[in-house]
């Protein structure tokens, strides 16, 4: 068994939960916060059979799309040093996606 855990973006959770579900998947939404932007994203976790992570990775990449966001970086100096802040773009997601060896799993 595997544990998929994947980082999406909220505007995209609604959508591949439902899809997740509709396909009997077994789907748990958290969420989280990431540690570059500082705002909130969506944490999934997902149980499966081995044979199943291809066909779940599949329906993520189908789900998520990467999008532009604009971020005004913090300065890194201290009090008294010049700093004059400008937006940078970045692209965030599709998905970050982890797959994990489940060592045991029980439902009690
Ligand atoms: P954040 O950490 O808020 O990062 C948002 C986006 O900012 C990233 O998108 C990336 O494009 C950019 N970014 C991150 N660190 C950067 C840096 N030092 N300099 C310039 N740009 C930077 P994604 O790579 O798609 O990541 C989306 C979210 O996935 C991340 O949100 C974080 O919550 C999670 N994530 C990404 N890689 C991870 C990892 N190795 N471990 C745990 N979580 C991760």
């Amino acid at each position: 068994m595997k544990l998929i855990i994947s980082i999406i973006q909220d505007k995209d959770a609604p959508r591949l939960i439902e899809e997740l579900m509709e396909k009997n998947f077994g789907v748990t939404k958290m969420a989280s916060t990431g540690g570059f932007l500082k705002s909130g994203n969506t944490t999934l976790l997902i149980g499966v059979d081995d044979n199943q992570v291809d066909e779940v990775v599949d329906i993520i990449d189908e789900k998520c799309r990467s999008r532009k966001q604009m971020v005004t970086p913090l300065p890194m100096g201290g009090p008294g040093d010049s700093y004059v802040p400008y937006p940078i773009e970045v692209k965030v997601g599709g998905a970050t996606i982890f797959v994990i060896n489940v060592d045991r799993f029980e439902k009690i």
